[in-house]
Formats: structure tokens, C-alpha cells, sequence
């Protein structure tokens, strides 16, 4: 009989800790990861045949609920012209028209296939644009595994506890400066030492890779300002949040424009896709218009391009998903605050619990959290059939299949457990 245990023997032989993304490996929880078959809606079952309700929801890209009929029909028919060209096809037109269309601050868009890709490429493009070296990023913002990222970096790199990952020379990294979130002045200080040499600052203009932290009133506007004020531009990473606390993410959610955006996830509907884009003015330096080099084989891919245009399109036919699942937001963090006493962030569908009664505001206030508790909770959350991120870092996503009484079983799940592990 296949089981989760036999796959992940298997998979230890032949992948890096069985695996190709860390996180996956369970190793924070000290678990086996369930191998998974298949998924609908928001539920997804392991090949022993046990049922999850899942919170992860692939890290965010399902936000209609997995294997929706839409999207699955639409890759169906496509699928059998071809899987890759190499070459211009009509589908990344139309995904880049339907996202120039309606996000104002992306007037030209490139897609790549990862939000890594992405983010490495908008860092390229605005030090190309500017001609300054330096790159400001927040503690505990993961922005993917570019070397220039991978300094004080959160999700996986924080799980593990080596924010600073071995590989990346000084070289690489010393141009990359860390502010803490926010937190303007640290910002303003890193300004004004490094006055005209900073390119950019990059931000997740709600921080999902820490657990959830949402920015505080007057933070990206006052990051606005300094960007201005300084001749640096300004990167919202929107892997997350991009379509998904609006059809307009963070910038529309915020009412704060960037000079550029990162998308990923909900973008490609499950499908590898990355993108980034922002003024005419300054995509225009992207090769082969201009000097700054970026290149993909499978860029723009016309399957994924058919998945994400498939996801978008539902997005904006029905724009009542987004007040669901904010609302779903509101009503699921309300809850597990309420049983468990302890902090929960939230923005919209982005949920999470830290196991801490303090404010999380920053990487220094997440970090505080008692890691050991959630390892006990979330093996207990598994056994009842939550599926949350193996971390204490991470995000809950909530997609729209979700039912008020899946909500309340949630609720009333991780009350039981608390009580029982306290
Ligand atoms: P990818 O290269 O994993 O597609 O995107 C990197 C990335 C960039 N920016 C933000 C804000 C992100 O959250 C991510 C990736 N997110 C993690 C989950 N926190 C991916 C999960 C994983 O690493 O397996």
C-alpha cells in the first residue's frame, strides 16, 4: 500500500530532505508530510485517502478553491494545441492586457515563471533604471531566493533559522540594506547614509512570512514619501497579495501607487507564473527595448497563461469573492483569538495565530512566538484534519469554498487543542 512515510523514504534518496521546496519537509513540526493525490475546493487528501481542510491552498494561488471546473476545463481544450512554443502566442497578450487593463500603476508587465524570478528582476530593472546599487529590505520579508533576498529573510529561510543563507557571498549581499518593518525611521537612517546610491526599497506591502503583519497606518504612504523624496522606487512585492486582498492587491487596498509590483501565485491559478511590472517608462528599459537583460523558455507559457487568465477572469466577473473571503477573514481571526487568547493577525483572507500574547508588529515580535507550541498544535490540528502551514511563519489562506461551519469547526479545533496541550 502506498503511504505518505514509504513516498517520503523514496523522496529523501533523491531529493535534498525529500523535497523541492523546504518548507514542505515538515522538518520545523518534526513530522512526515502527507504526500498529496488530489485536491477540490478547499480540501485536499493525502494517497491514504485522509481528507484535510486546507488552509495553504499551494501558498496562495487558489483563491477559487483547488480544481476549479473554470479553470480546469479551460487548460483541458488548451492543452491539446501544444504545451510550449518558445515563441508568441495570443494568451500573453491577452493575460498581460487584462492586468494593464485594470491595475493603473502597471502600465507594461513581463511574465516570468516564479515570484523568485520576478522579484530578481524588478531588483535588475530598478537599479538599471536608477543606476544606483543599493536594495533596502525589511527583517523577516521573504521576497524568494535571490541572493540579494536572502538576507534577514522570512518564510522558510526564517523557519529554519538561517535567514542569512550559506552561498551568498558579501558580494552579493552587501548592497542589500535591512530596515525593520514598520518602521520609517529605520528606513529614513538607511536614506539618508546612503544618500542617491539606493536603487529601490522592496516590500511586502503586508508582510505574510513572519506569520501575517499587516502595515500600520501611514507606513507604505510614509515609504512613498521617502522614495520620492530620495529618487529610489518603489517595490511592492505582491506574490501574496497580488489579486488577492483586491483585484488590485495591495496597491488598490492601500491606495499607495509603487513604481513597480512582483506577482506570482494567484496570477498563474496554480500554473508557474511570476510577473513584474509597473510604468511604461521604466519597463521600457527591460531587454530587448532596453539594456536591462531578463530572458525565459518557458515565460508566458500558454498553459499557464490559461490558468491564470481563467483565475483572473472569475475574479473580476465576480468581485463579491473578494467581501467573501475578507469576511471570512474577519470572522476566522475574530474566532481563534477569541478561544485562544493569544495574538492574531489578520488582512483580509490572510490569517495567522502566533503562539504569543504580544503584539506582532516586526521580524524581533514574531519572533518571540513559542515555535515548541505551534509544533503541538499543528500536529494535533493535522490529526483533526486542519491542514495549516508546518510554521509558525506562514500564512493561513483562505480561499472561497470555505463554509461558515468549516470555519466554526476550525474555531472550536484549535480551542479544543489548546485547552489539551496547555
Ligand atoms: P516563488 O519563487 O516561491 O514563486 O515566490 C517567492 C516569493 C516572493 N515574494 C513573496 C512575498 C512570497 O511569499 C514568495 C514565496 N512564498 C512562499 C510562502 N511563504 C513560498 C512557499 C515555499 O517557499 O515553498
Amino acid at each position: 500500500m502506498k503511504t505518505s512515510q514509504r513516498l517520503f523514504d523514496r523522496a529523501k534518496e533523491v531529493m535534498p530532505g525529500g523535497v523541492n521546496s523546504p518548507v514542505r519537509a515538515f522538518a520545523s513540526v518534526g513530522m512526515t508530510p502527507p504526500f498529496i493525490e488530489k485536491a477540490r475546493g478547499n480540501k485536499i487528501y493525502d494517497v491514504e485517502g485522509n481528507e484535510y481542510l486546507d488552509y495553504v491552498g499551494s501558498w496562495g494561488p487558489m483563491i477559487l478553491g483547488h480544481a476549479d471546473p473554470k479553470v480546469i476545463a479551460a487548460v483541458g481544450k488548451r492543452i491539446e494545441k501544444g504545451l510550449s512554443f518558445g515563441a508568441c502566442t495570443e494568451l500573453e497578450v491577452e493575460l498581460a492586457e487584462l492586468i494593464c487593463g485594470h491595475l493603473p500603476h502597471v502600465e507594461m508587465i513581463r511574465m516570468v515563471n516564479s515570484g523568485t524570478e520576478a522579484v530578481m528582476s524588478a531588483l535588475r530593472l530598478a537599479r538599471g533604471y536608477t543606476k544606483k546599487n543599493k536594495i533596502i529590505k525589511f527583517e523577516g520579508c521573504y521576497h524568494g531566493h535571490s541572493d540579494a533576498m536572502l538576507v534577514k529573510a522570512g518564510s522558510g529561510a526564517m523557519t529554519f533559522g538561517d535567514p542569512d543563507s550559506a552561498g551568498v557571498t558579501k558580494g552579493a549581499a552587501e548592497d542589500t540594506l535591512l530596515a525593520r518593518y514598520n518602521d520609517l525611521d529605520s528606513v529614513e537612517t538607511l536614506m539618508k547614509n546612503n544618500r542617491d546610491d539606493v536603487a529601490c526599497v522592496i516590500v511586502e506591502a503586508t508582510a505574510a512570512n513572519m506569520g501575517v503583519v499587516p502595515a500600520k497606518e501611514g507606513f507604505l504612504q510614509g515609504l512613498r514619501s521617502l522614495c520620492d523624496q530620495y529618487g529610489a522606487l518603489l517595490i511592492f512585492d505582491e506574490v501574496i497579495t497580488g489579486f488577492r486582498l483586491a483585484f488590485g492587491g495591495a496597491a488598490e487596498y492601500f491606495g499607495v501607487t509603487p513604481d513597480l509590483a512582483t506577482y506570482g501565485k494567484i496570477i498563474g491559478g496554480g500554473m508557474p507564473v511570476g510577473a513584474y511590472g509597473g510604468r511604461k517608462e521604466i519597463m521600457k528599459c527591460v531587454s530587448p527595448l532596453g539594456s536591462v537583460y531578463q530572458a525565459g523558455t518557458l515565460s508566458g507559457n500558454p498553459i499557464a497563461m490559461t490558468a491564470g487568465i481563467a483565475t483572473l477572469e472569475q475574479l473580476l466577473a465576480d468581485p463579491g469573492i473578494y467581501d467573501d473571503i475578507n469576511e471570512k477573514g474577519d470572522y476566522l481571526a475574530e474566532g481563534l483569538g477569541r478561544v485562544s487568547g493569544r495574538t492574531v493577525n489578520h488582512i483580509g483572507s490572510l490569517v495567522c495565530m502566533f503562539n504569543t500574547k504580544e503584539p506582532v508588529t516586526d521580524y524581533d515580535s514574531a519572533r518571540k512566538s513559542d515555535t515548541e507550541g505551534f509544533r503541538r498544535l499543528f500536529a494535533k490540528l493535522l490529526a483533526a484534519g486542519i491542514y495549516v502551514a508546518p510554521s509558525q511563519y506562514e500564512a493561513m489562506f483562505i480561499n472561497r469554498c470555505f463554509t461558515r461551519e468549516e470555519l466554526d469547526f476550525t474555531i472550536e479545533t484549535y480551542g479544543r487543542i489548546l485547552e489539551e496541550i496547555k
